[in-house]
């Protein structure tokens, strides 16, 4: 999987320079360094402070330090989360910060004791092509941490928010049904109120001490360094995001990225040509991924052009199945020291998932293409949905409600003549 930062590929750069003799030249291909690149992006888990950061907030709220970050409420001992009601809407015991009745973290780390769940969810930006990272998450139910606050009446909504540097302009907020809260269906993962990532606290970079996760929704349905929840009777969905064009109830695509796509891959005549993607599996689970490989005459342009909705190749384009990577087979070793795989949700008491690819995570996949003449190619690949709909149906649009737009990545098959542009 993609660092989207690029940071594997130059650390590992790095750490290979830093192995050799000084003065002495490393004795690495570009294919091997490319290849312990891929491993590198393979991991299943994402470190927390690698994930592609989408943030609002001048300064952001996670370059806060010291007494700022106490004010903010952003440090473990001073995170406090207010669960109130306003208007028709009423709860008998609201937790306010004013007086004191604020939810801390060690009520919240006590629920968990009873009531946490384990999961595992990639985070995707709806206006962002490929996955920001995958974690393993840990947190309470929303629904839960609602009942704190005792029975609710007229409640049609819940809004919620984080820090924001007190400036209404930063505020970044999102909302859910009460019944998407409270109704949660038997096997399915309600909204989590998370204080856990990848066996540890989550960093403030990713929005801790406690963050909201909505497993089926893009990004902006999980505000980060949140703070207030308030239980309304209006029905409307009040996101930051409703305001900005986009569908603010729209569910996680499912959707076939092709990892580098913006490289041009290069290989030797006569050499197996491996691509690898990931696919993000969402809310209509992923039944496989398609890959189509258009030869382009030459001299080729210089970059993939941009294969237009009314052209005709897609009509006589063959897609052909790529194979999808196994769960890890030495998962524990991916896992954080200490996590039983047993109690991740979706997985069984072997410790193994149910189903794979698993609903909100991500499925590596790849194609391996071999006895291609040399010359310039382009692969396409699109992801087919357990309803049967390929990418980018059902829904063809590639934005506001989740990039899902088909991808494609240049193939160059030994020197070939010489390129157009150049
Ligand atoms: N408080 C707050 N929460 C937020 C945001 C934000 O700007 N402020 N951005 C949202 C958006 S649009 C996305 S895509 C995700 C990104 O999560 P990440 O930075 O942990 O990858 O966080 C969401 N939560
Ligand atoms: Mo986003």
């Amino acid at each position: 999987m993609r660092d989207p930062s690029r940071r594997d590929t130059f650390r590992i750069a790095a750490g290979l320079a830093a192995g050799t003799v000084a003065g002495a030249i490393p004795d690495l291909s570009a294919a091997a360094a490319d290849a312990r690149a891929d491993e590198a992006r393979r991991r299943y888990l994402t470190p927390g402070d690698e994930f592609g950061d989408v943030s609002r907030g001048d300064p952001v709220p996670h370059s806060l330090r010291g007494e700022a970050l106490v004010k903010a409420r952003l440090t473990p001992e001073a995170w406090r989360l207010e669960v109130v009601a306003e208007g028709k809407a009423k709860v008998p015991s609201p937790r306010r910060i004013d007086d004191g009745t604020a939810v801390d973290l060690a009520t919240l780390a006590k629920l968990g004791e009873a009531k946490g769940v384990l999961f595992l969810k990639a985070m995707q930006c709806t206006n962002i092509a490929y996955p920001l990272g995958q974690g393993l998450w840990e947190g309470v139910p929303l629904r839960e941490v609602l009942r704190l606050a005792g029975p609710m009446k007229e409640v049609r909504r819940v809004a919620y928010w984080g820090f924001h540097n007190d400036d209404p302009k930063q505020l970044f907020r999102s909302s859910l049904a009460i019944n998407q809260v409270l109704d949660t269906p038997p096997g399915e993962l309600p909204p989590l109120v998370a204080y856990r990532l990848n066996g540890g606290p989550i960093p403030l970079e990713r929005g801790g001490p406690v963050r909201m996760i909505v497993p089926w929704a893009h990004g902006f349905k999980s505000i980060k360094w949140l703070r207030h929840v308030v239980l309304t009777n209006d029905y409307r969905a009040n996101d930051t995001y409703a305001l900005e064009d986009n569908d603010p109830e729209s569910y996680l695509k499912t959707a076939a990225y092709i990892d580098d796509d913006e490289r041009e891959a290069t290989f030797a005549t006569g050499t197996p040509a491996i691509i690898r993607g990931t696919a993000m599996v969402g809310w209509p689970g992923l039944d496989r991924v398609e890959c189509w490989l258009r030869p382009i005459p030459e001299p080729a342009p210089a970059r993939a052009a941009e294969l237009k909705d009314d052209d005709p190749a897609w009509a006589t384009a063959t897609w052909k199945a790529c194979r999808m990577d196994p769960p890890p087979s030495d998962l524990a070793a991916e896992l954080p020291a200490g996590v039983d795989p047993a109690r991740i949700w979706g997985f069984g008491r072997d410790g193994r998932p149910r189903e794979w690819p698993m609903r909100y995570s991500l499925a590596p996949w790849s194609v391996t293409l071999e006895g291609l003449k040399p010359g310039t190619y382009e692969l396409r690949a699109r992801a087919v949905d357990r309803n049967g709909f390929a990418q980018p149906e059902p829904r063809p649009f590639a934005q506001r409600s989740g990039m899902n737009g088909i991808q494609a990545r240049r193939i160059r098959i030994g020197d070939g003549p010489p390129r157009a542009g150049r």
